[in-house]
């Protein structure tokens, strides 16, 4: 309706300006037509991770998988209160910086996005809930897995994968019962994300009776890790734990293996990535590395997964190296919740996402707690095999 009245008014000064140009002495034309309002029928959608910076491989692979969820929904058509609408993704980088973090949640927030998936850590994450909470903008992490992050109150956070309660406990009673470790040192890089999943696990780890010898801690950004490591060497733990990337943990490998260490190297989901295989290399020897992604499934929901993973491989020429594609049910679920609402209005859209039922992503079944947290969150234990990151067990 709006469109048809301004394109009348465009079609009526045209008229005027031709009439104009054939009457030398023709009055003056009226006042020009007003400018066109803006089309209504965009919906921004926010997606921040890291793309500059040590894990811009995993911010990229986010916001791949962003991108192909808005690029199908616009090939299918998604009409919203009777009006065909088109999505468009607006892709920030924060480069894991939480500053920048905020800086980019307040751009998103001042561009009038309707919902924001991201960002990819933690430290970057719970800074910037604190802006969107204030917008009323709902945000799904795809990857953030600090419990913080969705036990600060607000109702517009939203996570998609098990949290590191979860995902370093596990790790723990995995490391002491399963492989056997007693005495245990345990590295963080000081992120929101490190630490936290690092003492999950040193929990974890005690309360099975096993021994945390060691607690030393580097950066995100480190690259030489000899003090430390010859600190833990010292101590001769069973199994080393790193709470940190996949980016630091490669060279960490290495080093180990400079220093004739060979202890199980285990880590959480931010280790548990095909970049981890490549930048270890020939440091990584089979059954060593253990790790876990938060999240996964298995059985016949894995067709879908798969489906996924060629698709994603052949629309961006490269393989899905961790979180792609629960970016993409974020994105995904997020629109679902519009279409229910039969709007993109924020408030309105809200309380329909927090309620998510029966919500089959590649990823699985989705639907959030009280807090905004995943119902029922899997995890994929994973470890290093003849080069291949390889899936030891789906658990729950
Ligand atoms: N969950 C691992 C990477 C993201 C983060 O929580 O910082």
């Amino acid at each position: 309706m709006r469109i048809k009245s301004t394109l009348t008014l465009i079609a009526a000064a045209t008229l005027l300006v031709a009439c104009g140009k054939k009457e030398e002495a023709a009055p003056a034309p009226a006042a020009p037509a007003p400018a066109p309002e803006p089309v209504a029928n965009v919906i921004k959608i926010g997606h921040v991770g890291p793309t500059s910076g040590a894990i811009a491989h995993l911010g990229k692979d986010n916001e791949n998988g962003a991108r192909m969820a808005i690029d199908e929904l616009n090939a299918a058509g998604v009409i919203l209160g009777g009006q065909k609408v088109t999505f468009e993704l607006l892709a920030e980088d924060d480069a894991a910086d939480p500053k920048q973090g905020t800086a980019v949640a307040q751009k998103l927030v001042d561009a009038k996005v309707v919902g924001v998936v991201g960002h990819l850590n933690s430290g970057t994450t719970i800074p910037a809930s604190k802006i969107y909470s204030d917008a009323g903008i709902p945000q799904i992490s795809p990857s953030a897995t600090n419990p913080k992050y969705t036990r600060q109150g607000y109702q517009t956070t939203f996570r998609m994968v098990a949290d590191d309660t979860q995902l370093g406990g596990t790790l723990g009673r995995y490391a002491v019962d399963t492989l056997n470790g007693k005495s245990i040192a345990v590295i963080d890089d000081r992120t929101a994300y490190g630490q936290g999943v690092a003492e999950e696990f040193a929990k974890a780890v005690e309360a099975a009776g096993g021994t945390v010898v060691a607690k030393e801690f580097t950066t995100d950004k480190a690259t030489d890790f000899t003090s430390i490591l010859t600190t833990i060497k010292a101590k001769k733990p069973d199994v080393v734990f790193f709470g940190g990337m996949d980016a630091v943990a490669g060279p960490m490998m290495k080093q180990m293996k400079g220093l004739a260490m060979k202890p199980k190297f285990m880590g959480g989901d931010g280790i548990c990535t095909t970049e981890l295989v490549k930048l270890g290399g020939d440091a990584i020897a089979d059954d060593q590395v253990y790790c876990a992604e938060a999240g996964g499934v298995d059985g016949e929901a894995k067709v879908g997964m798969d489906e996924f993973k060629v698709k994603y491989q052949a629309k961006f020429n490269t393989d899905v190296k961790l979180y792609a594609p629960y970016v993409y049910d974020a994105v995904n679920v997020m629109v679902a919740a519009m279409v229910k609402a039969d709007s993109a209005d924020p408030a309105k859209y809200l309380p329909v996402l927090a309620a998510t039922s029966e919500f089959k992503g590649v990823s699985g079944p989705v639907s959030f707690d009280e807090r905004g947290d995943i119902k029922n969150g899997a995890l994929t234990l994973k470890t290093v095999r003849g080069g291949q990151l390889t899936t030891l067990a789906v658990i729950r």
